[in-house]
């Protein structure tokens, strides 16, 4: 995507409804008459409806309701994540591309987003549901320069960026009832107790060094309903405030958070990372059930740890401690 083209654009967004002069343009951007022109409708043919009138210039009136990238970056504040967007209608999983571009050289902070998946993956071999134009599919690749031991973080950093801007977007737009959100731990966002965001960081790394990662997210935007064997588990942000919602500006707020949180993590500030989780997690004082290794555990969760680690007291006062990797965890009724 040419330099020209998104930066016309965002002078459009930032006369949105009034217009911008062809001279203006021409000044702010340093190209001719000829080459405005051209980009406007490079635009057009994009489904943006920019009104022209001899005399007073350009006026952006209808932005497309379309994942494109360059409405993406046109509001980002970030210096690394969302650099590089790559976006496809159609992939089976954006973590397998994410896997791919990497071995091609793709610098950390790309964002590989898909339309449709139709082999979107959940952790440990479970499939996550994908379909198109309903929600947010999408990898971002990092190569970080920490230790693997603070892999987990990685997972952190997401979940905080998810909750975070769907926190803000229900408030904006849902003035009537209350609503429930909160992180499950480790990677789940759970709005009114059903499942409207997941997560799965996959990672490659030897023992003192992180080669990449991938931190794959899904969200649930504006679906009215999912299949039956989804219905009962998951829910969509439309389902709780009955409106559709831009992916788009969700997208964005959660690229400029995460950038965020991740800076935190690279510049060893964890422990901040680690009171904003703990604070949205609520879940210290659960009853809950942990399968892990093949084995149950029952008890109460008793803290999360300096090191992200859920800490589990069963109903012999012992605590057992938990990494994110391969753990299933299922909240119990009191
Ligand atoms: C997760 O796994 O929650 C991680 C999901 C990560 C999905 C993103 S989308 C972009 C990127 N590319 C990928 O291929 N994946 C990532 P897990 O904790 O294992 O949860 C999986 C379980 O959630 C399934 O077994 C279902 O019960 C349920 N599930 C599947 N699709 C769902 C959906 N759309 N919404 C809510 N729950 C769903």
């Amino acid at each position: 995507m040419n330099e020209i083209y998104l930066n016309l654009l965002k002078l459009l967004h930032e006369n949105k409804d009034s217009f911008v002069s062809g001279e203006e343009i021409s000044n702010k951007l340093g190209v001719s008459r000829t080459t405005i022109w051209k980009n406007i409708n490079k635009l057009k043919d994009k489904g943006y409806i920019i009104e022209s009138v001899t005399n007073r210039g350009y006026s952006l009136r209808i932005v497309p309701d379309k994942l494109l990238v360059e409405e993406v970056k046109v509001k980002l504040s970030t210096e690394e994540i969302g650099k590089e967007i790559l976006f496809y209608s159609q992939l089976n999983s954006t973590n397998v591309r994410a896997k791919e571009l990497v071995r091609k050289g793709y610098e950390s902070g790309t964002v590989v987003l898909a339309e449709e998946q139709t082999a979107g993956k959940g952790r440990m071999g479970r499939k996550w549901f994908s379909p198109p134009g309903k929600g947010l599919w999408f990898s971002i690749i990092l190569r970080p320069d920490i230790s693997p031991v603070k892999s987990p973080f990685l997972t952190i950093v997401a979940s905080l960026a998810v909750a975070g801007t769907i926190e803000k977007i229900i408030k904006t737009y849902y003035e009537q009832k209350k609503f429930i959100l909160k992180i499950k731990w480790p990677n789940d966002v759970l709005l009114n107790n059903k499942k409207v965001a997941g997560i799965l960081s996959e990672l490659s790394a030897d023992m003192d060094q992180i080669k990449y990662a991938i931190v794959g997210i899904g969200i649930n935007v504006n679906q009215d309903s999912f299949p039956e064997d989804l219905d009962q588990v998951a829910t969509s942000i439309k389902k709780c405030i009955g409106k559709n919602i831009k992916r788009v500006n969700l997208i964005q707020e959660i690229l400029n958070r995460f950038e965020k949180f991740y800076f935190k993590l690279v510049k060893g500030q964890e422990d901040q990372l680690i009171t904003l989780w703990k604070n949205n997690l609520n879940m210290v004082g659960e009853k809950v059930i942990i399968f892990s290794d093949n084995r149950t555990y029952e008890g109460i969760v008793y803290d999360i740890s300096s090191r992200g680690e859920l800490l589990l007291k069963d109903g012999n006062g012992d605590i057992h401690t938990f990494w994110a990797g391969d753990v299933s965890l299922q909240t119990k009724a009191n």
